[in-house]
């Protein structure tokens, strides 16, 4: 039954902007105090290129940063537009681009809103999965 809301929400998201789909997106959970967490999705673009400008989180704040190794030590920079290369993908992953989310405590087993504003087809909202904070994969 989960996975038929599911399904219908990427349907009536997919004939709002039918060249660019976002799936598999997902979120670590918080644990105690903690209040910052990453989010990571698959973009797939059946259209011409287009570019990702932000993501929204319906419960905290979020921001799209790059992680990359700089003498020796990983550091995360903000990204302003991610390109969607045109007929491509763009995936979001722990190690490489992700979203940074803040000001925000997520359970476990539970599900969160992401909204992806893109440039050309504006705005997709999509269900994201709170896995476990040692998650590497979507869950
Ligand atoms: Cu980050």
């Amino acid at each position: 039954m989960r996975g038929l809301i599911f399904a219908s929400f990427l349907l009536v998201a997919g004939t709002a902007h039918a060249e660019v789909a976002v799936t598999d997106a997902w979120v670590r959970e918080t644990i105690g105090a903690g209040r910052t967490s990453a989010g990571y999705a698959r973009i797939v673009n059946t259209g011409p290129a287009d570019r990702l400008l932000g993501v929204g989180i319906s419960t905290g704040t979020a921001e799209v940063h790059e992680s990359r190794e700089q003498n020796g030590m990983m550091r995360m920079l903000p990204v302003k537009a991610l390109e969607i290369p045109a007929m491509g993908e763009a995936v979001l992953k722990p190690g490489g681009y992700h979203i940074m989310i803040m000001n925000t405590g997520l359970k476990r087993g539970e599900s969160v809103e992401l909204t992806f504003t893109f440039e050309k087809a504006g705005r997709i909202t999509v269900p994201a999965k709170i896995a476990p904070i040692t998650a590497t994969a979507a869950p």
